[in-house]
Order: C-alpha cells, then sequence, then structure tokens
C-alpha cells in the first residue's frame, strides 16, 4: 500500500478528519485515482473501526468520530467517483420510521454503510411508509433500511413492509432493520430480510443481503 494511503487509512481508524481530507487531497493532486483511495484506504478502515468496536475496544462515540473522519475524505471524492461512474456496493434508502425522532443510531449504520461503499438515501426520521417506498422506487434501491428506537414505532417497520408490498416492489428490494427494542426474531416475525444488532452488523448484514 502506498504511504499516503496507509496515512489516510490510519486518519480514518484515529478519527483525524483533517488529516483524512489533506491527504485525500494530496493523493488525488499525486494523481491517484479516487477508487483506488476509496477502496485501498477508506472502505477497509471503516471495516477495522468495524471490527474494532465488534471487540470491544471502540464504542459508539469513536466510532461516530472515525465515521466523520472517513465522510470527510468522501466529501472530495464523490463527485469523481460520480464522473468516473463508479458502481456502489448496492443503493440504500434509510430512515427512522413513523413517529420517531431518534436518529444518532440510523445516522451511525448510514455512515457505516457509505464507509463500506454503498450509496446512501437518507431520508431522515418520522419517515411515513409512503416516503419509503416512493424513494425506493425513485432511486430503484437494493435496500430499504430502517431504524426505530421505540417500542410505540417498531410496529411502523411492519406497516412500511406492508406497504413495499402493496406497491409491488417487495420483490425488488431487501429489508433491513434494526434499533435498540428491535431483535432478530422480530424481523423474522414481520418478514424483513435482515437485522443488524448494531452498525457494524448492519454493514455485513447489507453485505449478505446484496450478495444474495
Ligand atoms: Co429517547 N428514548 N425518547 N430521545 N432516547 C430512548 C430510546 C429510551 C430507551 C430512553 C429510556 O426511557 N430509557 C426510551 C424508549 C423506551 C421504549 O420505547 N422502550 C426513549 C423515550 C421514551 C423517548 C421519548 C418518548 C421521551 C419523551 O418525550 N417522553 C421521546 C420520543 C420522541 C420521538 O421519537 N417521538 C424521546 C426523545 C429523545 C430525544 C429527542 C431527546 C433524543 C434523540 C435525539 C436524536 O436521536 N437526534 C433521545 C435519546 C438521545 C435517547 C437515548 C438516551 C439514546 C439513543 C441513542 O441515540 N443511542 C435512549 C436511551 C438509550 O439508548 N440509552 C432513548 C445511541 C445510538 C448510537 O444507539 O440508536 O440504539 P442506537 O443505535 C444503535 C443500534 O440500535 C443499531 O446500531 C446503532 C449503533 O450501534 N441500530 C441499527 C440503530 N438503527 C439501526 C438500523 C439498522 C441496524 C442497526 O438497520 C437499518
Amino acid at each position: 500500500m502506498e504511504a499516503i494511503i496507509q496515512e489516510i487509512y490510519s486518519g480514518v481508524i484515529e478519527g483525524n478528519s483533517t488529516l483524512v481530507k489533506e491527504k485525500v487531497q494530496e493523493a488525488l493532486s499525486a494523481g491517484i485515482d479516487a477508487q483506488t483511495i476509496l477502496n485501498q484506504g477508506l472502505i477497509p478502515a471503516m471495516a477495522e473501526v468495524g471490527r474494532l468496536f465488534e471487540e470491544g475496544e471502540y464504542f459508539v462515540p469513536e466510532m461516530l468520530i472515525a465515521a466523520r473522519a472517513m465522510q470527510g475524505g468522501m466529501g472530495l471524492l464523490k463527485p469523481l467517483l460520480k464522473e468516473a461512474d463508479v458502481k456502489a456496493a448496492g443503493r440504500v434508502v434509510i430512515g427512522t420510521v413513523k413517529g420517531d425522532l431518534h436518529d444518532i443510531g440510523k445516522n451511525l449504520v448510514a455512515m457505516m454503510l457509505e464507509g463500506a461503499g454503498f450509496e446512501i438515501i437518507d431520508l431522515g426520521n418520522d419517515v411515513p411508509p409512503e416516503k419509503f417506498v416512493e424513494a425506493a422506487r425513485l432511486h430503484q434501491a437494493d435496500i430499504v433500511a430502517m431504524s426505530a428506537l421505540l417500542t410505540t414505532t417498531m410496529v411502523n417497520m411492519k406497516s412500511t413492509i406492508e406497504a413495499i408490498e402493496a406497491a409491488g416492489l417487495r420483490r425488488k428490494v431487501k429489508i433491513l432493520i434494526g434499533g435498540a427494542p428491535v431483535t432478530e426474531s422480530y424481523a423474522h416475525q414481520i418478514g424483513a430480510d435482515g437485522y443488524g444488532e448494531d452498525a457494524s452488523r448492519a454493514v455485513q448484514a447489507a453485505k449478505a443481503l446484496v450478495a444474495a
């Protein structure tokens, strides 16, 4: 690995946003293409952050800081990747379900997915089923990802799946869910395709869903 890519990789893991932006700019100026920086620097770094989180070495704050550093670098790469028409790992429409204003976990999942190479369409929080349906259709999403933090709003995941079914899109999109009150058995019960206990496992589940 080139030294500068190694610096980008370490910068993300350390959550040093300024350094990551600086080094990504330097790498681009040195003629390294955006895809190489993404695939050899940012994505492996976020995979390592996910591993550190799963092993209990990193907690949510460290993961958030690393994800922000990764996004700093991504901001410089995105226009170039678009120009070069680089294929994303998959397109994910994500949001917190209707009635629910909690978005910290959802944002973290979105950032980790972006770090794993997915294209993210973030609908925000308090997202009604019809908005998920509309966005899934408009963006031809591979995955609809829903987050819920309240026992009173997790039922809206089921309503959203029903709305996706009613719109005739169920066979076209995979459904991934998560959030503190959500369990794997709830995911099975409401007919979701995947469940992530945390942001890192959400990435693993999303990868498995697009590979299936
Ligand atoms: Co609220 N709140 N809150 N709250 N809040 C909880 C969730 C609660 C557990 C606190 C408590 O009572 N102990 C409780 C829910 C009880 C329940 O339903 N069982 C609660 C309540 C009751 C409420 C209100 C009703 C309070 C009131 O007004 N009476 C109200 C509801 C508002 C609404 O949504 N309509 C409310 C409001 C709020 C604030 C606005 C003040 C604020 C949210 C700010 C924001 O998000 N922008 C807030 C907060 C911060 C919390 C706590 C303290 C922290 C949540 C959080 O951000 N955690 C929370 C108590 C707690 O968890 N200790 C609480 C950090 C975050 C990184 O974790 O979101 O779990 P989390 O995400 C994880 C995983 O769950 C998973 O990955 C993430 C990273 O590892 N994950 C996914 C999440 N989404 C995923 C999606 C996936 C896969 C994995 O696939 C798509």
